[in-house]
């Protein structure tokens, strides 16, 4: 079998611990990405070229490529371009419909509170190039951001002899402002700390390879990060009313991303866990990138895995707290029950490509277990949030005692004095 089969009640602690702690396998990079980083901290342009050179093989002439990205987008074919721009228009739709209004009321007489919200100025958006080079990432990390009001979008795409023109179609379709060819540690490092021909900026999001995100754990605390992602996850939450081949054809479309990808089926029907491995077998000779799918399905944290009832597919998929989640069951009444996944595809006709191309939710995901304390990409990843207040003298005087008596306890005597003074001026006339 390509893909094991196995129960979950016989799970040791190493198959746990493969399982459920997964890493974005940056600990191997740090330290050369910790001088490439320095290096551009203190050299900029002269050592982006240098380390381009060096890694991507290319002598780039202008950084700068914002006109190419234009010119791509102008010169694809219609389909590509249509195709592009639809997926955008869903993408900036679902990102608009998120949006926070800002908002102020009276909670008590005269004590007003609210929220406002305002975008960050500059951000820059990673879109990864290579062999991943993925137009689609370019629409997922910029439309939010422009979405959001960002003044200054900056993107930064690995350089090839040959840059793909899609992606340079997108990233223009998408609306990014700055676009420079610069990719890995060292694209991070020129966002975080700017060189002469990188404007630095105040965040930096998209995903990348494991030196892009070694990169980004080491400029983060200078600059705001989204969160650190590693290679593609989805779990397929299955019952006996489940097509095995549907089942199937989730995991291997995850798999071919990364060899480091993990795909996982949890059913509580064994006859389909046998029927999921089966097909995945007959299918994965298939696949393009059979190479790739087989690397993936190989992986610790890969496999088809039978659970005595729901509860334990359930407990373990919260466990996992995968990037994807898709549910073919009871989804509904599931999904009450799920509280960590990154997102959530539901019933036979949702296949998770839907949310990586064009539904309108965003493919930038937390992976690595992430799901349990953040979400992804989103319009509140552009946004700062402000809170405003006003009290009237009434308002004061009616939260006066609690503040003073607070601050006393603190031994902080002039804060006390601040509300003091005020109530005795009202008092006084
Ligand atoms: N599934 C990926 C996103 C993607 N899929 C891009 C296709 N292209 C995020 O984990
Ligand atoms: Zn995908």
């Amino acid at each position: 079998m390509t893909i094991d089969v196995q129960a979950i009640a016989d799970l040791g602690p190493d198959d746990r611990v493969a399982f459920f702690e997964r890493d974005a396998g940056i600990e191997g990079v740090r330290e050369p990405v910790r001088d490439i980083v320095d290096r551009v901290r203190t050299e900029g342009d002269v050592a982006v070229r240098e380390f381009t050179s060096e890694f991507d093989g290319v002598e780039v002439g202008n950084l700068e490529i914002t006109d190419d990205c234009e010119r791509a987008y102008d010169e694809i074919d219609d389909g590509v371009r249509s195709a592009i721009e639809t997926a955008a228009a869903n993408v900036r739709e679902f990102h608009e419909a998120q949006l926070p209004e800002d908002w102020r009321r009276e909670f008590d007489t005269g004590r007003e509170l609210g929220r406002r919200f305002r975008p960050l100025e500059r951000v820059g958006v990673y879109v990864p190039g290579g062999s991943a080079a993925y137009p689609s990432s370019a629409i997922m990390g910029v439309v939010p951001a422009v979405v959001a009001g960002v003044d200054h979008v900056s993107v930064v795409t690995p350089p090839a002899d040959e840059l793909n023109p899609v992606t340079l179609a997108a990233i223009h379709a998408a609306g990014a402002d700055a676009v420079y060819s610069v990719g890995g540690a060292q694209a991070v490092a020129g966002l975080a700390y700017g060189t002469e021909s990188i404007t630095s900026v105040q965040k930096i999001v998209g995903p990348g390879n494991k030196w892009v995100t070694a990169a980004k754990a080491e400029v983060r605390g200078d600059v705001e990060i989204d969160f650190l992602a590693g290679p593609s996850e989805v779990v397929v939450v299955a019952d006996e009313t489940a097509d095995p081949d549907l089942v199937a054809a989730e995991l291997l479309a995850q798999a071919e991303h990364d060899p480091n990808a993990s795909v996982v089926a949890v059913t509580d029907d064994a006859a389909t866990a046998e029927a999921v491995a089966a097909a995945v077998d007959e299918r994965v000779g298939e696949r393009e990138r059979e190479d790739v799918i087989r690397a993936a399905l190989e992986n610790e944290a890969s496999g088809v895995l039978h659970a005595r009832s729901m509860s334990e597919a359930i407990l373990f998929t919260e466990e996992y707290a995968p990037e994807h989640l898709s549910i073919i069951a009871d989804d509904e009444s599931l999904l009450e029950r799920i509280d960590s996944a990154g997102s959530v595809f539901l019933g036979p006709n949702t296949p998770v490509a839907a949310g990586d191309y064009a539904s309108g939710t965003n493919h930038v995901l937390p992976t690595n277990g992430g799901a349990r304390v953040s979400g992804g990409l989103s319009v509140e990843t552009f946004l700062r949030s402000t809170t405003v207040q006003r009290l009237s003298g009434e308002g004061l005087a009616d939260l006066g005692e609690t503040i003073t008596t607070l601050a006393d306890a603190e031994g902080l005597e002039a804060h006390a004095e601040s509300v003091r003074t005020r109530l005795e001026d009202d008092a006084g006339e």
